[in-house]
């Protein structure tokens, strides 16, 4: 590999950093059951080792999303100390708008104006928690929508939604910030009140400007093409932040790259092409949200984090100056060629380089397996309680 390549990997490594989910750690299921695994973290403190342990073998993912009613269920632990302990920061708050039988109707969408008032005061809560933990992004999914026609009214909801996330994003302080993540179905199958991009771009602009748009990559129709979302999101500055996984139907949380490595390619290229015109790192929180129902977790989010750094250094190789002057001349073949034979580009042993040049084991995975860590979880987790399968995680 050139040289010139082999340095624009180790640049793109130096930066590219991203974020693992507590709940990827943990036991979660489908409508159909949870199987449970036999180290699965139930603790926030197993989490944060769990996560630490992939952060130790990957040296890339230095902070953990934190899902409020799951992670900080006894409201006891210090995770201030637990970061310290573990070198691993607490990251993207995650209120929980959809667990509680309140939310029957919605949330911040609920026609009972005191239900509208607790879905508020649990996010106001969780951007107090963001302030203790030192957590910039508080990370907002609502499942609020309805699975009839005619059942609600979905311009009032869109109000009571404006409403409320600008009562949120003034509760904001210091450099915090408010994602607001759209999905077009499930758990609502009729309609959902934030189902798209577009609704997210709005609702986050009449919000204020500390809010910004979270593509979840499984929250798609499938024959969307997200990296336009994404490409228009980036132009309008209102990108905010990813939650990658991948779907072979709907939103499957299958690990990132597993069915389909050229869709997050193509999402990766469109941010180095952008900040190549740009000449600036756009500010995007790089998050994974998975469930790894039947792969064994840790190993599982190992190789979402290779295959992460995999395709953003493929990206990274693209020659924008020559793709540039195709695209100006219409030369479709020889600008598709551009991207074609970064993604066919091995980079596997560049990223081994720059892994080995900065004390970090070449192959993650082989070294978790030969710690010995697995074995000690499961000796150390075994017989402990289980959470109770009606909760996701
Ligand atoms: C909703 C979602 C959201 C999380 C949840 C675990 O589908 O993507 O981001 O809160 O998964
Ligand atoms: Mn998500």
């Amino acid at each position: 590999m050139e040289d010139r390549k082999t340095e624009q990997i180790a640049q793109a490594m130096d930066r590219f950093r991203i974020e693992l989910p507590s709940w990827g750690f943990a036991d979660t299921g489908t409508r159909f059951g949870k199987f449970h695994q036999p180290a699965a973290a139930t603790t926030i403190e197993e989490k944060f080792s769990d996560a630490a342990e992939v952060n130790r073998v990957t040296g890339v993912c230095p902070s953990l999303a934190l899902h409020v009613q799951w992670d900080f269920r006894d409201g006891s632990t210090d995770i201030p100390a637990l970061a310290t302990q573990t070198g691993i920061r607490a990251g993207s708050i995650n209120p929980n708008l959809f667990q509680d039988q309140d939310y029957k109707f919605g949330s911040l969408g609920n026609s009972d104006p005191t239900i509208r008032q607790t879905a508020l005061q649990h996010i106001l809560d969780s951007v107090k928690i963001a302030t203790r933990v030192q957590s910039r992004d508080i990370s907002l999914w609502f499942a609020d929508g309805s699975n009839y026609p005619g059942t609600q009214n979905i311009r009032r909801r869109k109000a009571w939604f404006e409403e409320g996330l600008q009562r949120a994003h003034d509760a904001l302080s210091g450099d915090q910030r408010l994602l607001v993540e759209y999905k077009p179905f499930e758990p609502a199958f009729y309609h959902t009140d934030i189902a798209d991009w577009g609704m997210a771009l709005e609702l986050s602009r009449m919000a204020g400007p500390r809010a910004k748009v979270l593509v979840d990559t499984g929250h798609h129709y499938a024959s969307q093409n997200i990296e336009q979302i994404v490409a228009w999101l980036l132009d309008l500055r209102m990108l905010g932040g990813f939650h990658f996984n991948d779907r072979r139907y709907g939103d499957d949380d299958l690990t990132l790259g597993s069915i389909d490595p050229y869709q997050v390619f193509r999402i990766f290229h469109e941010i180095a092409m952008y900040e190549w015109e740009t000449g600036a790192p756009a500010d995007i929180a790089y998050m994974v949200d998975q469930s790894h129902n039947l792969k064994p977790k840790i190993e599982a989010m190992i190789q979402t984090v290779t295959t992460a750094q995999e395709l953003f250094a493929k990206a990274a190789i693209v020659d924008h100056e020559v793709l540039a002057a195709h695209q100006e001349s219409n030369a479709l073949v020889d600008a598709e060629n551009c991207l074609k034979d970064a993604f066919a580009t091995d980079v596997r042993p560049a990223i081994e380089a720059w892994r080995t040049a900065r004390g970090i084991p070449a192959n993650p995975l082989q070294a978790f397996r030969e710690s010995g860590y697995q074995q000690r979880i499961e000796t150390a987790r075994a017989g402990k309680h289980r959470t109770a399968d009606s909760s996701y995680a």
